[in-house]
């Protein structure tokens, strides 16, 4: 008997909270029926709401806080939140498991981008470029003189990374060639070899190392572990003439400890992409000279936007043939 061919699966619906890159966009509605966003604007939680209850497959961002309640009321549809993006803090993955809703991120392809954001914080900081740029910019240069703009060497300095995953080791590689002394800390030890290759001293105290460090880099995820982290009392360990960077996530610091520390000279300065209630930053933090802030744009690269989502549609492909995305968010991560 001739096989019959199987009868063609409907389409997985698919709904996207933002807008993607083009191409992203493009692939995903060859592949599936998607929902995708004529705007850009972030979604209330009513309206993220009413998109799950529509849909097998939510692409949700970072900006989307996806809660407990908001799962309850998804109803049975949504089988799969394929984050856009690695962090997963802002989805309550304990809730959709129970709910049998799996969760999967796009990791590994916002390493590199985000530890060179890491450097480029670094040095901003240390290298005064915003109050040069600032000067150029309002014509006020006078030309060169041999006092003027003094910022600090990086070469020989101490840097303390705090949390020593992909992204931990990626900053520590870029340190190491600038010629930085690596320490880090993190829940577990490196293997030996991978601390030998990377040329990085592990600190099982995590006040200790904050105490010696001449930089410290967070990145580290939010987790309920590492929320507020560096507290008032942590950050107060710092050198004084120590300068903090952080491209992970902004929950990690006391904001408004720091920015009082900041300004109390009591820390030298800062480097800060991601702040601790998103895009509402503690408005005395925008008057610091001696602060970086930069609009969460660690991982903000048109290559890595795009490999971001060619994660996100090999983990809805996968899902969709059945098979286990390879990109699941499991219990041991969180
Ligand atoms: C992304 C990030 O841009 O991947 C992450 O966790 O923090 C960012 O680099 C963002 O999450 C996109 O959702």
């Amino acid at each position: 008997m001739p096989a019959t061919p199987a009868a063609p699966r409907s389409r997985l619906r698919v709904a996207v909270t933002r807008r993607l890159p083009e191409a992203v966009e493009t692939r995903m509605s060859e592949l599936f029926d998607v929902a995708l966003r004529d705007d850009d604007r972030k979604m209330s939680s009513d309206q993220l709401v009413s998109l799950m209850q529509d849909a097998d497959v939510l692409v949700p961002t970072v900006t989307d806080q996806i809660t407990a309640a908001m799962l309850a009321r998804a109803g049975e549809r949504l089988k799969l939140i394929a984050n856009f993006g690695a962090g997963i803090d802002h989805i309550d993955v304990m809730s959709a498991r129970q709910r049998g809703v799996l969760v999967s991120n796009t990791p590994g392809v916002v390493t590199e981008d985000t530890a060179d954001m890491t450097l480029a914080l670094i040095l901003a900081v240390t290298r005064k470029i915003p109050e040069g740029l600032a000067e150029m910019q309002a014509g006020r240069w006078q030309g060169w003189s041999p006092t003027a703009h003094l910022g600090g060497r990086v070469g020989g300095r101490r840097l303390g990374i705090l949390g020593m995953g992909r992204i931990g080791q990626a900053v520590a590689r870029r340190a190491a060639a600038f010629g930085m002394q690596v320490h880090y800390h993190n829940r577990r030890r490196l293997r030996p070899e991978i601390e030998e290759a990377l040329g990085a001293t592990w600190w099982e105290s995590l006040d200790q190392m904050l105490a010696r460090m001449d930089i410290v880099s967070v990145n580290a995820p939010h987790t309920p572990s590492t929320f507020h982290l560096l507290n008032a009392r942590r950050l107060k360990l710092m050198k004084p003439t120590a300068v903090i960077v952080n491209t992970s996530r902004g929950e990690v610091i006391d904001e408004n400890a720091l920015t009082r520390m900041l300004r109390a000279g009591e820390i030298a300065g800062a480097g800060l992409d991601v702040f601790e209630h998103g895009h509402e930053i503690n408005p005395r933090l925008r008057e610091l000279p001696n602060v970086v802030l930069l609009p969460h744009m660690g991982s903000a690269t048109v290559e890595g936007r795009a490999e971001m989502g060619e994660k996100v549609i090999i983990n809805i492909k996968t899902f969709s043939d059945g098979h286990r995305p390879p990109d699941l968010v499991v219990p041991s991560m969180l």
